[in-house]
């Protein structure tokens, strides 16, 4: 993103490379991030600012791809994925149930207050462990998984003690 190597980045340099992302943000949207990411207030982003300003930045977008994952989820919009929404949702996707799964066992898995049916809050819980699982398998980069595999959880620590 610093393309002139002055080991800064300005806000025309940001505003060029949020528009190569496909990113529109108007002028005063970059200026705001910019004075966000501007830690030392210099008005230019350094390296280290910019990783901060980065993480900061993918943590938004991932929430709102969550938010759109969670909608497409829940087809009457009250706010819960049932099972019967969930089994569309495979169908739809095309997703391998012997191999990640049923929708009653991500279910069983996702479903933290043992209600049946899946919150944004538990969604969230079981996104998070997914995407941290496929980032560290490393494939499908940047296509959000939409499920999870409940039955391979190593992880332990997420509330989930039966083995
Ligand atoms: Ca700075
Ligand atoms: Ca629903
Ligand atoms: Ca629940």
């Amino acid at each position: 993103m610093d393309f002139d190597h002055s080991g800064t980045i300005t806000l025309d340099e940001l505003q060029y490379a949020l528009k190569q992302q496909g990113s529109w943000l108007v002028e005063s949207e970059v200026q705001a991030l910019l004075d966000a990411a501007d830690i030392d207030h210099d008005g230019t982003i350094d390296y280290d600012e910019f990783i901060a300003a980065t993480m900061h930045f993918c943590q938004l977008e991932k929430e709102e791809h969550l938010l759109k994952a969670f909608h497409s989820f829940d087809h009457d919009n009250n706010g819960y994925i049932t099972k019967e929404e969930l089994e569309k949702a495979i169908q739809v996707i095309g997703l391998d149930t012997t191999e990640d799964g049923s929708a009653e066992d991500i279910i069983k898995v996702a479903d933290e207050d043992n209600d049946g049916v899946i919150d944004y809050k538990e969604f969230q819980t079981m996104m998070r462990r997914t995407s941290s699982q496929a980032s560290r398998a490393s494939k499908s980069e940047g296509v959000p998984s939409p499920l999870p595999s409940p039955s391979r959880t190593e992880q332990n620590g997420t509330g989930f003690g039966k083995r």
